[in-house]
């Protein structure tokens, strides 16, 4: 299979390959984890994947076969946050996961070894996760000074239960691939020299599928545990969906045309 570069990172590859694009943290020195410009390299590759209509499915990985990502890189961990090239301390992977749950195309993390810490809440928040038989999970905030109380915890304990979710935390213990399929936060483990093969097998059969279906239940998903930010984002496709209609084209012309719009025409579905 032959993918082909999008654009030029320094710490992230970004290629495609028949409609899907593959975002690769490169940082394997580091167990792939990530500073300030991975983050902001994420952020880029996921915004152009939003815009970009041939895109239909996202893959999500780390370079080699020792770590998916390791969390945030630990030389940088300053006051505030992780220290970016001017100084300034960031939390932006948390931007980061709330662009993966936006992003209207489903996301697969590809755990090709370490889900560790923050690298192991980006596989939780893409929409599916499979694995290969060595990767590992697990957090390490309260061991090394941090914690991620929001999607970490609190859909952590959604996908794993209340019981399972604070064994994770409290404990800060690591998880085998079978394990972490059998607390339902990995859909499949396959060996390792599958693992490429069977995320673009789920892409492709995701391809045969509807993709405004596909968003819609996405967001579905979404609403259902992001409150009021969630029912707008599905509001937000309800009201994509209305433009498409004459009812509501006919709405904007009778304002430009100075007329009172006559919305009688159109049925009222019981
Ligand atoms: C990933 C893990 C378990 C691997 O262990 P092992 O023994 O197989 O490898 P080793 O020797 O620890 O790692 C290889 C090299 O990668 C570096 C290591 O320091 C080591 O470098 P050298 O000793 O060869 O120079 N490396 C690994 N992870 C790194 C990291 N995160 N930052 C910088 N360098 C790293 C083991 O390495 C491990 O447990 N890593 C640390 C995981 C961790 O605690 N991550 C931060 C969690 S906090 C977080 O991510 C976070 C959050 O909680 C909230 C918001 C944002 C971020």
């Amino acid at each position: 299979r032959e993918w082909k570069k999008i654009s030029d990172f320094e710490e992230i590859l970004f290629e495609e390959y028949n409609g899907i694009a593959k975002i690769t943290i490169n940082r394997p020195r580091y167990c792939n984890a990530f500073t300030p410009k991975t983050t902001w390299e994420l952020s880029q590759a996921f915004s152009l994947c939003r815009e970009m209509q041939h895109i239909s499915v996202v893959l999500l990985t780390g370079t080699g076969d020792k770590a998916f990502c390791s969390g945030g890189d630990m030389n940088v961990k300053g006051r505030g946050g992780y220290i970016d090239g001017d100084g300034v301390p960031r939390l932006s992977v948390l931007d980061v996961q709330m662009q993966i749950r936006r992003l209207p195309k489903p996301v697969i993390a590809m755990v090709n070894g370490y889900a560790i810490g923050g690298g192991h809440v980006l596989h939780l928040v893409c929409d599916l996760t499979i694995a290969s038989d060595n990767a590992v999970f697990g957090q390490t905030g309260p061991k090394v000074g941090s914690f991620d109380a929001g999607f970490g915890a609190s859909y952590l304990a959604r996908i794993v239960g209340q019981k399972k979710a604070r064994e994770i935390w409290f404990l800060c213990r690591q998880y085998t691939a079978e394990e972490a399929e059998r607390m339902g936060m990995v859909n499949k483990v396959v060996p390792f020299d599958r693992l490429e093969d069977e995320c673009v097998e789920w892409a492709e059969t995701m391809m045969e599928r509807s993709p405004l279906a596909l968003r819609m239940i996405k967001a579905g998903l979404n609403a259902e545990l992001d409150g009021q930010a969630g029912i707008q984002e599905l509001a937000g496709d309800a009201t994509m969906l209305y433009y498409f209609l004459d009812e509501a084209q006919e709405g904007g012309r009778a304002f430009l045309e100075k007329r009172k719009p006559d919305f009688k025409k159109y049925p009222k579905m019981p």
